[in-house]
């Protein structure tokens, strides 16, 4: 398509206007969603790559009776290491800081988020609470009470060192960071979606990731009060856990897992979006049931928060309540089949075309229904309270994380790495990925159900070799070790792609959501025209760059005058003011930079310095908000 002059010198002044800085200062400074996406993108696959790592080691030191690789005390701290780290530092961030970072602005037809700049804080927070907590690891002092660590375990009396504050004070700032990226993801996609976009036009990723984020804002405050508390008691020998001082250990069961449960909804909804996203566009087909597919995303969140009993049916609850929550946890399964069935007849009526994304979605439905099933087995009382504990447990609730909340994660690599990229992957190579992992999962993870039936507790270190469980945990690790090589191709696959892969164009598959209107990849204003939306398939309905090629070269919703983005009404999705967005900014980093330090010092007892860095925090966000530039 030939561009007008006009056209041209309107696009170049975007270019002007929303450049950012080169280089590294650039990556430093930027309040681009897409950047910031890659940030999240690029450090949660590091902290992938080191809970694996911990995986493999704990799997080697399984895979024989009376094995000797790692002693007790580290095992504890690579399984604590591991937990913590594949949930706060690994699949949230990857499905919300990555996948919804950059995907959402694009597919509401938005410049980028609402709150920038607090977008950046978000990322730096969550960067400045891992290297925490790995400094932790690498001086010695990991936490090794567990993930949920429990108390008393995880009190000053039984965890004497400072592991347990490394948890508590490093998951303290990555929960302000998750709650302030859920809080902007809620404005974003309230106030900042194209004209015509309506929320039932609104893509099910988009819905999918607002439910997420309502689950993260009221989960999160019980899981840091939980936090607060336990560091005081700790610090300050505050007594709210304490038995022999009026305080109750159930209190931090409770906040946890009112945090905990929602947790697991908190995972695996982003997966649905991306499954929702993948289907269609494979089997061009729309979505079946699209309505009660985005109500039962809403559905699911809401559901998590009534069930939290269900951790801590073994703490011995009165029989009416443990009732209660056993019947509530299965009503999980009326809009989680709902899911299900629309996937299924979407792909039944349609003509799937089973290339890499898709096939990692089949292999998501196939573990998300298998997990399910233990699922209901362990939401029976007398069923939970004989292998609660056991690797029945693990096996479980492996099968739900990595086989249906990490495979549409690992499908979903696939499908965008051409938007991201601009470059394709290689197919063949992706199809053989998906074998190797899929095969690995199951060898890995199958086997624990008989281990945990036959008695194996979890977070054991070794077992002596007459109680025969070597034979399960040797085809475990051996399905560990296979796994981690189909991960290796993918990663291969994706790096050499992403520098020699062929240019793929901005549609690569016929998807029909507005991110692959714009080109690949995206230029850092996302659409040079902000769309006018009339279609939740935007791209296959009315593609108004086809409708109205014109729209440039009149300038009708270019919005050249700076920073600029649409401001919509939140229900009907109408236009109602055109809103400045602020600059690249050099002061989220330094305020991460501030608070993570200043958490430092409290873990290492300087509480002088830490107040200091209060101080100092002040000080900055006193610059934030006086250096905000003028718009162009
Ligand atoms: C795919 C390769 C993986 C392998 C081989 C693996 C292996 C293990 C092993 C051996 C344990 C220790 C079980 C115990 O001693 O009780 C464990 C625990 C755990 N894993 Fe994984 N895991 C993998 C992936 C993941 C992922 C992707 C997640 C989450 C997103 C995850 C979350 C957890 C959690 C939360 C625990 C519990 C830690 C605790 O009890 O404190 N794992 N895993
Ligand atoms: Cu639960």
């Amino acid at each position: 398509m030939a561009v007008g002059t006009v056209a041209r010198e309107r696009v170049e002044r975007l270019d002007r206007i929303w450049q950012e800085r080169p280089g590294f200062t650039g990556w430093l400074t930027t309040t681009d969603h897409k950047r910031i996406g890659l940030l999240y993108l690029v450090t949660s696959l590091v902290f992938f790559a080191a809970g694996g790592v911990e995986a493999l080691v704990m799997r080697t030191q399984l895979a024989e009776a009376d094995e000797r690789v790692v002693g007790p005390g580290t095992y504890d701290q690579l399984m604590t290491m591991h937990g913590i780290t594949m949930i706060f530092f690994f699949v949230i961030p990857l499905s919300i800081g990555f996948f919804g970072n950059y995907l959402v602005p694009l597919m509401i037809g938005a410049r980028d988020m609402a709150f920038p700049r607090m977008n950046a804080l978000s990322y730096w927070l969550y960067l400045g609470s891992g290297i925490l907590l790995y400094s932790g690891l690498a001086l010695g002092h990991a936490p090794d009470a567990g993930w949920f660590n429990y108390v008393p375990l995880a009190s000053r009396k039984f965890s004497p060192g400072t592991g347990v504050d490394f948890y508590a004070l490093g998951l303290i700032l990555n929960s302000i960071s998750s709650t302030a990226a859920a809080a902007n993801f809620l404005v974003t996609i309230g106030r900042l979606r194209a004209p015509g976009m309506s929320l039932n036009r609104m893509p099910l990723f988009c819905f999918a990731i607002l439910a997420t984020s309502f689950s993260l804002v009221f989960a999160l405050p019980a899981l840091t009060t939980d936090l607060v508390f336990l560091e005081l008691s700790r610090k300050f020998g505050l007594h709210f856990f304490d038995v022999g001082r009026g305080g109750n250990p159930l209190l931090w069961q409770d906040l946890f897992w009112i945090f905990g449960h929602p947790e697991v909804y908190i995972i695996v909804l982003p997966a649905f979006g991306i499954a929702t996203s993948i289907i269609p566009t494979f089997t061009r087909r729309r979505m079946a049931a699209f309505p009660l597919v985005a109500l039962a995303e809403l559905l699911v969140a809401f559901i998590g928060f009534g069930v939290w009993v269900h951790h801590m049916f073994a703490t011995g609850l009165p029989e009416i309540a443990m009732i209660f929550f056993a019947a509530a946890s299965l009503i999980i399964v009326i809009p989680s089949g709902i899911q299900i069935f629309a996937w299924c007849m979407t792909m039944v009526t349609g003509k799937p075309e089973f290339r890499t994304p898709l096939l990692f979605i089949v292999g998501f439905i196939l573990f998300f229904v298998f997990g399910g099933l233990s699922g209901i087995m362990l939401a029976a009382i007398p069923f939970d309270q004989q292998v609660t504990d056991t690797y029945f447990v693990v096996a479980h609730f492996h099968y739900v994380i990595w086989g249906a909340a990490v495979f549409p994660l690992l499908g979903g690599l696939y499908y965008w790495f051409p938007k991201v990229t601009g470059r394709m992957y290689n197919e063949r190579l992706g199809q053989t990925t998906f074998w190797l992992v899929f095969i690995g999962t199951n060898v890995t993870f199958f086997p624990m159900h008989i281990s945990g039936m036959l008695g194996m507790p979890r977070r054991v270190w070794t077992y002596p070799g007459y109680l025969g469980w070597g034979p399960e945990n040797f085809v475990s690790t051996l399905g560990a070790f296979f796994l981690t090589g189909g991960l290796v191709l993918m990663a291969v696959n994706l790096v050499v792609s992403r520098i020699r892969g062929p240019l793929a164009g901005p549609n690569p598959f016929g998807g029909a959501t507005l991110e692959w209107a714009t080109s690949s990849p995206p230029p850092p204003y996302n659409f040079a025209v902000i769309p006018k939306v009339s279609s939740p398939y935007a791209t296959w309905d009315t593609d108004d760059r086809k409708t109205d090629p014109e729209r440039l070269e009149r300038g009708d919703f270019v919005l050249e005058g700076g920073h600029l983005t649409p401001g919509t009404t939140p229900v009907d999705g109408h236009m109602d003011e055109i809103l400045a967005m602020p600059e690249e900014s050099p002061w989220p980093v330094t305020l991460a930079f501030v608070a993570t330090l200043g958490t430092a010092f409290v873990i290492a007892n300087h509480l002088i310095f830490a107040i200091a860095m209060v101080a100092l925090a002040a000080v900055v966000l006193v610059a934030w908000h006086s250096g905000e530039p003028e718009a162009a």
